[in-house]
């Protein structure tokens, strides 16, 4: 059993979410530890919290904690604090982009017939892809076009000058912006490189200089790494339109073989989902005992499969271990990034079988079955063999009773559809009710969980309050989970939870007030939603001009980071929660907010309180609605829409119903 901390929280100080609770009261009753009881016994290290530790050579590590003081090398704390940030802005685009990566060369081997279950399913978007990469497709057999473009995409990896090809989606204005400063990737690998390079001993030693290389690799990452895993996932496994499905820990059954995938990539996963309605495989299944064979996941390759295929959610970050625990797991599985060490020793106190796949990640205690899309669905059905054979082995389940029905699946591509049909697909709509004040703004809210704060308590009361002061909320990844589990991912959260004029928009195109699209990769749907809505016109001719904010109020990952710095460089203000990573300066704090938004417009700040991150969000947004000269947010001007306004109005003609509704005549 675990030594009892003085500092152990009660279950609703670590989670808000029952499921989480029931769980972790069980856990608690048994001795069994998690992230949340972990992060109770371990403080974190107040010098590597905010930024003074020094390891980037071995005459140190130092410790920069008096004032003044300096490193070994005299290295400030200006610039400690720069290199430590622009180090985790390297790793997080690596990542990214290294999933991108890994996604080109399927492609490839699908377009070449070598990929074992694979194929182009939205042809039409690898045309537009093909046509914006210069990849000739007049008369072309799609696959040629597939080798084609899968090899554009692997080059833009290894492109060692000029600029990358999605950079020209950007608005005019921003390119410019990147162009001045010269921060225009040049390749993708190129900026991580150089990061990794200049923060080495006795290089770049200037804080600002060190950090506008933390904005081009962070670019590389969102305008280039991890556009091309959004635009290949696509390609390969559908560009996601709105489907019902759902949320939390109740998706597992009783009676069937559970199967958990988790991580990042889709390549994997998309073969266990054809795997698991293999009709030999569900006869073995039967066999064993079970009534059928349920695929849920975790994180993102949760995302992937939930906006793609429907496949329900068991949870985000802080559920991988309460999935296990639950005692229904038969297999987990797991590829790239956000997997938990602590899951094969914790695996041990029940029959789970957890199974890494990728080449780059093995973790001890865990099997490993490579992953070789060559033959990728051979691989998958020899891992649903090996969860069936878990089943038998099954002791007390506890699967909480908690999930919640969602719509996700937002693309760009479908939010033009959702707002003018195919007739008139467009991002009109969109603008208007953000120029009239129907929708105040636009908020991303992505990112993770972090045991350090109460579990989705953030990412609950943020879209709770914005959607009431008639926000929309853009999300992915496991903040998106998060409005899962809440509910906030239906049509009928707006009659409960949006103001006014937002709840009208939600009732005239039947969308959720909160839009799930994607994983944290598609992020790069965002920056793609923002440029569009610059494009249509009237909320400015760039996309710092737009009312729009990114949050990530309860980050945990170094990929947040690299996000939020090709957003802020981007143009938008975002704001980050738990802790400031750059506290023990105030310089590398100024530079990141003051001094990049003087820079590029956009900045990133450091906010632990969720009321004063509301404050900020919504004082930005109005900022910038009146910097474009739209009408100042006045909420009692709409909302009159529905039944319950219809006797009043009746009896009107329209222009008159017009004024009583809108407050203005129709036509003006
Ligand atoms: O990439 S939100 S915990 S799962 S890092 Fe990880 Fe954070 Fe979840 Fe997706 Ni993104």
């Amino acid at each position: 059993m675990p030594p009892k901390s003085k500092k152990a929280r009660t279950p609703e100080e670590r989670s808000i979410d029952p499921a989480a609770q029931e769980i972790l009261i069980w856990a608690d009753e048994e001795g069994i530890e998690s992230a949340f009881s972990r992060a109770e016994q371990m403080a974190p290290c107040p010098i590597g919290a905010n930024g003074s530790c020094c390891k980037v050579c071995f005459m140190g590590p130092c410790r920069l904690t008096k004032d003044g003081q300096t490193g070994v090398c005299g290295a400030t704390i200006e610039t400690v604090t720069a290199r430590n940030f622009a180090r985790a802005v390297a790793a997080g685009s690596a990542s990214h982009s290294d999933h991108g990566r890994d996604l080109a060369f399927t492609l490839l081997a699908t377009a070449k017939g070598e990929a074992q279950g694979y194929q182009i399913r939205d042809p039409f978007k690898l045309k537009r892809l093909a046509e914006e990469l210069g990849v000739p497709t007049e008369g072309r057999p799609i696959d040629e076009v597939g080798v084609d473009v899968a090899e554009k995409c692997i080059s833009m990896f290894g492109q060692q000058t000029g600029e990358l090809a999605f950079i020209e989606r950007a608005p005019e204005k921003r390119k410019e912006i990147w162009r001045n400063l010269g921060i225009v990737p040049r390749g993708i690998d190129r900026e991580v490189v150089d990061i990794l390079h200049r923060t080495h001993m006795g290089d770049d030693q200037d804080p600002e200089h060190i950090l506008d290389q933390a904005m081009r690799a962070g670019l590389s990452d969102g305008w280039g790494g991890s556009m091309v895993a959004t635009a290949i996932s696509d390609v390969l496994f559908g560009t996601p339109s709105p489907l019902v499905s759902k949320v939390n820990l109740g998706v597992l059954k009783d009676d069937e073989v559970n199967i958990l995938v988790h991580g990042h990539e889709p390549t994997l996963s998309e073969m266990i989902l054809a795997a698991t309605s293999d009709p030999e495989l569900l006869d073995y299944a039967e066999e064993k005992g079970a009534k059928g064979i349920t695929l849920a996941g975790i994180c993102c390759t949760s995302n992937e499969t939930l906006v793609r295929q429907g496949v329900p959610s068991a949870g985000n970050f802080l559920h991988q271990e309460l999935a296990i625990m639950t005692g229904a797991v038969d297999a987990m599985v797991v590829d790239v990034q956000c997997i938990m060490q602590a899951l094969p020793n914790l695996a041990e106190n029940f029959h789970t079988e957890v199974i890494t796949t990728s080449p780059k990640v093995k973790i001890t205690g865990a099997t490993h079955i490579e992953f070789d899309e060559h033959y990728a669905l051979d691989i998958a059905k020899e891992i649903v063999r090996k969860a069936i054979d878990r089943y038998p082995e099954r002791g007390k389940t506890r699967i909480p009773d908690v999930s919640s029905d969602v719509v996700p699946g937002f693309s760009h591509e479908y939010i033009n559809y959702m707002l003018g049909g195919s007739y008139r697909a467009s991002f009109r709509p969109l603008n208007d009710a953000i120029m009239s004040g129907r929708i105040r703004g636009v908020v991303a809210d992505v990112g993770c969980n972090n045991p350090r704060t109460t579990q989705d308590f953030s990412h609950d009361y943020l879209a709770r309050e914005l959607l009431k002061n008639d926000v929309l909320l853009v999300e992915t990844g496991c903040g998106a989970i998060a409005s899962g589990k809440y509910g906030y991912l239906l049509g009928e959260a707006a009659m409960e939870w949006a103001g006014p004029g937002l709840r009208e928009v939600c009732e005239a195109t039947g969308m959720p007030p909160v839009l799930h699209m994607g994983s944290c990769v598609d992020n790069t749907r965002i920056l793609t939603v923002l440029t569009q809505v610059v494009e249509e016109g009237g909320l400015g001719e760039d996309i710092d001009e737009v009312p729009a904010v990114g949050i990530a109020p309860e980050w945990m990952s170094e990929k947040a980071l690299a996000i939020a710095s090709y957003a802020a460089a981007s143009g938008a203000y975002v704001i980050m929660g738990i802790n400031n990573p750059n506290d023990a300066s105030e310089v590398v704090t100024d530079i990141l907010s003051r001094g990049w938004e003087e820079k590029v417009g956009g900045k990133i700040e450091f906010v632990v309180e969720p009321e004063e991150m509301v404050e900020r969000i919504l004082d930005h947004i109005d900022k910038k609605r009146e910097a474009l000269g739209l009408p100042a947010y006045e909420p009692e001007k709409f909302g009159r829409s529905g039944d319950w306004r219809m006797e009043e109005i009746m009896d009107l003609t329209p222009e008159e119903r017009e004024e009583a509704l809108y407050g203005q005549p129709a036509g003006d």
